[in-house]
Order: structure tokens, then C-alpha cells, then sequence
């Protein structure tokens, strides 16, 4: 007698792992939308500001801040018992930048947060990603007190292609920042139907 194919519920599942990157400028709340959102207590790589750093470290908008990542944040999410996000925030400032080729290596995309008031920070993550085809998307965190501008108004100013999502969110609240995470998986999954290169081409 043929024995039948065991039921695939009866082993245990090895999840697929998902890979994110969030970027941006100094400052722009990365390691917020990491641990707002993370279900383990994140790592984080915190280091203190010091008064050596402050004619490099520009911490206005964000006066409270008195600490920076070094080298990075890492979250993790399950959406399913079979699928997991790694999250991996980059350290904002450009003398730590080594860390991103590593970090980006397999990922599936990028968050991009921007901050209104000093839109121009993160044009080198925006211009990383473009470089490196990563899908990403660029995150508008709606600081208290920073104007609001319409996504088409960011879009405009970053020079983003038609393609690339334009969000706004708050990086300290769950639902938005997860709400990030479904636009960017989405985005991304487009993103590689699109540019997947023909069998053979
Ligand atoms: N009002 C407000 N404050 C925020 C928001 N997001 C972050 N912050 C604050 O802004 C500061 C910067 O946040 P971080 O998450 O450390 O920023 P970061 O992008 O990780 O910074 P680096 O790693 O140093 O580049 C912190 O003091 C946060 O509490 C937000 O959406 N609204
Ligand atoms: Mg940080």
C-alpha cells in the first residue's frame, strides 16, 4: 500500500524572511519606527551625542535627541507563523555609512523617512537605493509642529520616478509604521514583477 504524502502541517515550517531596510537622515526617527513596531525589544546600537559632536551633529527639529545610532537597529515582526520581517535601521549619519552596504545586502526594500523641514538629508538615501535598483519608498514622518506639504509636493522636491510611493506616517505610532511596511512590501513586490529579467533575456 502507497503510503500517502504526510500532511505539510505535521513539520515544522522553516519561515521565509523578509529583509528591511529603513533609512534616512540624521535624526529622522528610524530607531523610533523600529522599536514602535518590533515585537522583540529591538537591539539598538545607541551611542550619546557629545558636545565634540555638535557642530557636525545637527540636531535642530529634534532638540530632545541625545543619543544616535552607530551601527544599527534591528526589530522583528511575524506576519504569519510562516513569514518574518527583519527590520534594519541604518545609523542617520554619514560618518557611519560603511554599515549600509552590509545591511542592504538580500534586502527586499527600504523605507526612506524624510523629515519636511530638511527634505535634503535623506537624498543620499534616495539616491542609494535608486543606484542599487532596492525598491524603497519614501516615509514622510509628520513631526509635531513641521508644515505639511502634499506627497506630490515631496515627490517633486526628492525627484522621485512615478513609481516610487510617497507616504506620510508617525514614526512613534504602530498601525502607521506598520502601515509603512505593507506599503513598501507591496511596492517591492511590484517593483520585482517589473523588473524581473525574461528566462533566457
Ligand atoms: N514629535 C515627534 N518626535 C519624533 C518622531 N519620531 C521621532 N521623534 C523624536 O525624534 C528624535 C529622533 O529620533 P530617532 O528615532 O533617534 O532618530 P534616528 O533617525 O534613529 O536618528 P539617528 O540614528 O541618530 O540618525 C527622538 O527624540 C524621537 O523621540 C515623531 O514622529 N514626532
Ligand atoms: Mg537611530
Amino acid at each position: 500500500m502507497a503510503l500517502g504524502r504526510p500532511e505539510h502541517g505535521n513539520f515544522p515550517v522553516e519561515p521565509v524572511t523578509l529583509k528591511i531596510l529603513v533609512a534616512g537622515g540624521f535624526g529622522v526617527g528610524k530607531t523610533t519606527l523600529v522599536g514602535a513596531i518590533s515585537e522583540i525589544r529591538p537591539l539598538r546600537t545607541e551611542e550619546r551625542l557629545t558636545e565634540a559632536g555638535r557642530p557636525v551633529d545637527d540636531t535642530s527639529g529634534v532638540e530632545a535627541k541625545d543619543t544616535t545610532t552607530v551601527a544599527m537597529d534591528f526589530g522583528r515582526i511575524t506576519l504569519r507563523d510562516d513569514l518574518v520581517l527583519y527590520l534594519f535601521g541604518t545609523p542617520g549619519q554619514q560618518r557611519f555609512w560603511f554599515m549600509w552596504d552590509e545591511l542592504s545586502e538580500g534586502a527586499l526594500g527600504a523605507v526612506v523617512l524624510a523629515d519636511t523641514r530638511r527634505l535634503e538629508d535623506c537624498f543620499a538615501a534616495v539616491d542609494y537605493f535608486e543606484r542599487r535598483a532596492i525598491p524603497f519608498l519614501v516615509a514622510v514622518n509628520c513631526f509635531d509642529g513641521a508644515a505639511r506639504y502634499p506627497s506630490e509636493s515631496v515627490r517633486r522636491a526628492l525627484d522621485l520616478d512615478a513609481g516610487v510611493p510617497v507616504v506620510l506616517c508617525d514614526a512613534r505610532d504602530r498601525d502607521s509604521a506598520r502601515d509603512v511596511l505593507i506599503g513598501l512590501i507591496q511596492h517591492a513586490m511590484r517593483y520585482t514583477a517589473e523588473h524581473r529579467q525574461p528566462v533566457g533575456g
